[in-house]
């Protein structure tokens, strides 16, 4: 009979004091979404088993071995009852893999399956995974489209890198098929690349970010629409700019696609996330815009501004100022989950319903673009208050 480490018993129970954690909505208010009290997922919800040798003998100071450093951009799905999200969880070492995680209620008790999710190994030069956005295709299958960042060997620069897009196929969330990568003839390199879960003109239909480099979209003019006939070999010729990047907006440095839309009857509705530049280093907000059922890449509607900022502690974390999100499930009751990351430290749920949600991306105003239009839009507000203000406290 081996015996256990008294401190594994000691940090079982913290942690499952932590996973059985009941959730709750905070008091904040803009009728859009509600946000929640405590983070979904953080390094210290990942199982002990990942992170520490428990045997006594070879451990005996129980030592953090393999320490977990975050938990966060994460996409999710309903599978069996179930939302599942696929995490980025990044060791110490910063490498960073998947994880399914599951919970009945999609806002608490998520708890990891036994293993990590081991892709197929297919490329020696791959260093990096992250960031997986998985699709129910109409094909049949579960599609997972994900970063993939090797060393660029023909910079002699040590933190020169190429991003590709990765492709996975499952039916399950266990066992996972490895597609070749998502070419693009047009752009060097991909990050943030998702697939439209119907096909367009008889074609898979892809959400790209066409950049010149690893970190700059450079000449890649924003969130970018390309088609391709077969996805065991996926090529994409031209991408046209679907949500393009503005100066002076919320998307001037770079904008990158984020859940898989979500249909409704009046367009796909996209919650992605754009970056601006400031004193304090790139912030990064979360936005969302419809476009057309039948010609995907044309927006419908944008509303102005962000959808959710980095509020409070959410600003601190490894990649200050950030949000990010590559995950949510409508349910068929119409509710629905926003699971997006901070500070690329931990993630958070925001929830709404489909009906205020298309009522947020229809009914808000756009971006004026200048600050004169701004004050003349607001002003129209005010105005149509002040008079609807009178005849309400004239009755
Ligand atoms: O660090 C913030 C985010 O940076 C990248 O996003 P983008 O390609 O738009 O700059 C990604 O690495 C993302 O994972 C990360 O959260």
């Amino acid at each position: 009979m081996r015996e256990l480490h008294p401190e594994y018993i000691r940090q079982r129970e913290h942690q499952e004091a932590l996973l059985s954690r009941k959730n709750r909505k905070t008091d904040f208010y803009n009728g859009i979404f509600d946000r929640w009290e405590y983070p979904v997922l953080t390094r210290e919800m990942v199982p002990l088993t990942w992170r520490y040798d428990l045997d006594p003998e070879t451990n005996p100071n129980f030592q953090e071995r393999l320490g977990v450093n975050a938990v966060f951009n994460s996409r999710a799905i309903e599978l069996d009852g179930r939302i599942c999200l696929v995490a980025r969880v990044e060791g110490f070492d910063r490498k960073s893999f998947f994880a399914v995680v599951e919970s009945e209620s999609g806002v608490d008790g998520f708890r990891f399956r036994d293993y990590p999710v081991v892709l197929p190994d297919t490329s020696p030069e791959e260093t990096n995974v992250y960031d997986m956005r998985l699709t129910r295709h109409e094909d049949g299958w579960i599609y997972g489209v994900f970063c993939s960042e090797s060393k660029d060997r023909e910079d002699p620069d040590l933190s020169a890198a190429v991003a590709k897009a990765g492709i996975v196929r499952t039916r399950d969330l266990t066992t996972w098929e490895r597609l070749p990568d998502l070419v693009t003839l047009r752009s060097p390199q991909q990050r943030n690349v998702c697939l439209l879960p119907e096909f367009v003109e008889g074609q898979y239909a892809f959400y790209t970010r066409p950049m010149d480099g690893f970190i700059e979209t450079s000449s890649g003019g924003g969130i970018g629409f390309g088609l391709c006939r077969d996805i065991t070999h996926a090529v994409i010729d031209e991408e046209i700019i679907t949500s393009p990047r503005r100066y002076h907006t919320i998307t001037e440095s770079k904008n990158g696609s984020g859940a898989v839309p979500i249909k409704t009857d009046r367009g796909w509705i996209h919650i992605a996330h754009g970056v601006r530049n400031t004193a304090a280093g790139l912030r990064y907000v979360v936005y969302a815009y419809a476009t057309d059922l039948d010609e995907p890449w044309r927006v419908v509607a944008e509303p102005g501004g962000y959808l959710i900022a980095p509020l409070g502690g959410e600003r601190v974390g490894d990649v200050s100022n950030v949000v990010f999100t590559n995950g949510a499930v409508v349910q068929e009751n119409g509710d629905v989950f926003i699971y997006y990351a901070s500070s690329d430290t931990r993630l958070h749920v925001a929830t709404t319903t489909l009906d205020r949600l298309t009522d947020y991306v229809f009914n808000t105003p756009p971006d004026a673009l200048r600050s004169a239009d701004c004050v003349r839009q607001r002003c129209g507000l005010i105005r149509k208050n002040l008079e609807f203000l009178k005849d309400a406290e004239a009755m």
